[in-house]
């Protein structure tokens, strides 16, 4: 898979970043697979090298939101964990501490550990205990203390751990709630992809298999909304680029009079939002007006929500059309309102 590069989409270049360090053998990919719902198979051939020690796995594959970096060589003498760091210095990003909790030997690790601490640049710090349910639990209790106090006097500080038991073959994951919460209380965005909770009907059931393109037209819209009038052009554009892709995966027929009626059923919680312009054979065009009068920060959060809103409703209403049903027009207004508000809590640049 290729690499992001300067002529990546902006929100490529800027993906935020779970760092995985542990032993060959404790848990990493198996940890990447639990998360990802990726198979071995995928996992294996969507690495790519990142920097001289690590690799990074972009996910999902085609329109990447996060990055995992795989750090290979950690019992090796020479391994110097700075090159990773500096990758890992953006905005958001996470160092996963993986350890299995039978394996006592940790010491390349913790050395590791001490260096990066030194460097002060990680801020959010995660440890993992793999394999947890492969050892009594009294057995468990002590290992995971024994390994808690020689991480704890490695960073200098108490360190938040979750205990976990991933098994890929079986597709059995203890714990990977808890994973994706403690995840997501440092990167909402981050959590609301990873999140698998059951759905309460089958329209939930749809949105949840294009969520993630969803999130990356909002991610997308968020950061060209960083410059406002660049936004005022790019953020419809790209609005626009999102509902023609949802539109073929919900196999409906889509043209601007779909537009406008998709427009008509969202009504004044959307339009308040826009300056939405009726045209000439009922052309619709968005402009972002809310961009002219708010910061940059806060237009990009907004962006990020009404991107997020409209992808979550258009899905909707697409789920509806793809079955010949009519649109309940409440509904739509409530789920676009609702992913509007949640859209701008997780934005990135929110
Ligand atoms: N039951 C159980 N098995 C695990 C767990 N984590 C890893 N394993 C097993 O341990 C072995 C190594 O796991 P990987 O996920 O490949 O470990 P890794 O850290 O990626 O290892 P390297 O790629 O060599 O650095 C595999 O056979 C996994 O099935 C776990 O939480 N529970
Ligand atoms: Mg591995």
């Amino acid at each position: 898979m290729a690499k992001p590069s300067e002529s990546s989409p902006p929100q490529e270049q800027h993906l935020p970043t779970l760092w995985l360090l542990g032993k060959t053998g404790a848990g990493k990919s198996s940890l990447i697979q639990a998360l990802t719902g990726s198979s071995q198979v995928e996992v294996g051939n969507g690495f790519s090298p990142c920097t001289k020690t690590s690799f990074a796995y972009h996910f999902p594959h085609d329109k990447p939101l996060l990055r995992f970096l795989d750090t290979r060589g950690l019992g090796e003498a020479h391994y110097d964990p700075s090159e990773d760091i500096k990758l890992c210095q953006q905005q958001s990003h996470v160092l996963l501490v993986v350890a299995k909790v039978e394996e006592q030997e940790q010491s390349a690790l913790l050395t590791v550990l001490s260096r990066i601490r030194k460097q002060k640049n990680i801020k959010h710090l995660l440890l993992i205990y793999t394999a947890v349910n492969t050892v009594p639990k009294e057995e468990k209790n002590r290992l995971v203390a024994a390994h808690q106090q020689a991480f704890e006097k490695a960073w200098g500080s108490e360190l938040s751990a979750i205990e976990v038991d991933f098994d890929c073959d079986t597709h059995t994951y203890y714990h990977r709630d808890q994973l994706v919460a403690a995840i997501t209380q440092i990167m909402p965005l981050v959590g609301l992809m990873l999140d698998k909770k059951e759905h309460a009907n089958q329209e939930e059931q749809h949105f949840s298999q294009v969520k993630n393109e969803v999130l990356w037209y909002a991610t997308g819209a968020s950061f060209t909304d960083l410059f406002p009038v660049v936004g005022l052009v790019s953020v419809p554009a790209m609005q626009a680029k999102m509902l023609h892709s949802l539109a073929k995966r919900y196999e409906v027929l889509w043209n601007t009079r779909g537009f406008a009626e998709l427009i008509g059923v969202l009504g004044t919680s959307f339009s308040a939002q826009y300056g939405v312009k009726l045209g000439a054979r009922q052309l619709v065009k968005l402009i972002p007006i809310y961009g002219q009068t708010l910061g940059a920060a806060t237009a990009a959060a907004v962006s990020f929500g009404t991107t997020y809103g409209l992808g979550r409703a258009a899905s909707y209403y697409f789920y509806h059309k793809s079955r010949g049903k009519t649109v309940n027009t409440q509904n739509i207004q409530q789920l676009y309102k609702d992913a509007f508000e949640l859209g701008k809590k997780v934005s990135p640049r929110g």
